[in-house]
């Protein structure tokens, strides 16, 4: 199949979180999302979500420089190279350095354009195999350890799989501690997104290894891969890494340094489902269980981690959960639900299997531009 690309839109839209979401490195009480949808000469359409967030500080990236690295770069460059199918897109963009969400959220677009045209469910397009999904969820930092403690019995008592709290200096393992004491059960990581430094904080570290986890999740600085492999020696709990893994090198450097023994796939910090798709062979090969992460998605990009969940190496549950956690009202309907048992089921409809819900997303709707590729 030849894709022919005609034009693609870019939105901004602007969702409030039901409750603010904090992390080690800010809290988030809305988000600016970037809704990416590409048009073939025929109208036939894909939809993404750039991820990025509205401050740099998860990654380098944030909405303003994606939107700018999509109008500038991007689309010119697809417009201007020769390609026919999704799976070409990730090399036609290689020469743009890093800029990884911005890439993703074009290619995700692109993917589940090819997916509907040829009839099929996304999931089913890229090579996914399961047909439910095991979820778990990602609790952020809260005003007290007995809210934490009442989130996290909600969240478990809801049918969740794992429970992962978020992590920061001086909330930490009293907090691992508080849970286990009370959920002695339950399936527990932590992550700390970047917030420790080796040199300091290797103690403390290693008490985590007292509460049974089933991984620390990027204790380190995301460049430090060494630190990390000298960290996990010291460790019987695995570390998983998050933000150090943005692409296939990455991955193999981890696995050779022993700097974790889990990966956290994300779409966008990786930019996009081939170079995914790539890090989930190579860990499969390499016996390193993977899971789809998060990063506060509408419908839109959480139907595209659905889809990326659905791979054989995904073998740990994710970090993607039920739409009415995060949104009053999504933008996808119907929107995405889990099971008593802390399932998603895939869909069976063509592209994304939900439908994108287009006079929520106009209405929500602050800033659009629509680009030409061809005339
Ligand atoms: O590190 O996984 C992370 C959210 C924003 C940025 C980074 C992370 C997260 C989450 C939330 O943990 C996952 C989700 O529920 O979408
Ligand atoms: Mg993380």
């Amino acid at each position: 199949m030849k894709l022919k690309i005609e034009r693609i839109e870019l939105r901004e839209i602007e969702l409030p979180l039901k409750s603010p979401f904090e992390t080690s490195f800010g809290r988030t009480t809305r988000r600016r999302i970037l809704i990416v949808r590409v048009f073939d000469r025929d109208g036939a359409t894909g939809y993404g979500e750039c991820v990025a967030s509205e401050r740099p500080f998860f990654n380098h990236e944030t909405i303003d420089t994606a939107w700018l690295i999509t109008t500038q770069h991007i689309v010119p460059l697809l417009a201007s190279a020769s390609w026919d199918t999704a799976a070409q897109v990730n090399d036609v963009l290689a020469p743009i350095r890093e800029n990884r969400m911005a890439k993703a959220g074009v290619e995700a677009a692109i993917w589940d354009l090819e997916a509907t045209l040829a009839g099929a469910p996304l999931w089913r397009h890229i090579g996914g195999t399961r047909e439910e999904i095991a979820c778990g969820v990602s609790i952020g930092l809260q005003s007290s350890t007995e809210a934490l403690l009442e989130k996290v019995r909600t969240e478990v008592e809801s049918g969740y799989q794992r429970i992962k709290i978020k992590i920061k200096p001086g909330k930490d393992v009293n907090l691992a501690q508080a849970v286990r004491q009370q959920f002695p059960d339950i399936t527990l990581s932590v992550d700390a997104n970047s917030a420790y430094r080796l040199e300091t904080d290797i103690e403390l570290l290693k008490q985590l290894d007292d509460y049974n986890l089933l991984m620390i999740e990027q204790p380190l600085t995301p460049g430090d891969l060494l630190d990390h492999s000298k960290l996990q020696k010291e460790l019987r709990t695995p570390l998983c890494l998050d933000e150090s893994i943005v692409c296939l090198a990455n991955a193999r450097h981890a696995h050779e340094l022993d700097a974790c023994r889990i990966i956290n796939i994300k779409l966008g910090r990786v930019g996009g489902f081939t170079e995914a798709k790539a890090i989930e062979t190579f860990a499969r090969e390499h016996q390193t269980p993977v899971w789809c992460g998060g990063m506060l998605e509408s419908g839109i990009g959480r139907a595209h981690n659905i889809a990326l969940s659905t791979l054989p190496g995904f073998t740990l549950p994710g970090d993607v959960s039920a739409s009415a956690r995060y949104w009053e009202e999504d933008v996808i309907e119907p929107p995405v639900t889990v099971s008593r048992t802390g399932t998603i089921k895939a869909p069976t409809a063509a592209g994304l299997g939900f439908e994108v819900n287009e006079s929520r997303v106009e209405a929500l709707t602050v800033r659009r531009e629509t680009i030409r590729l061809s005339p």
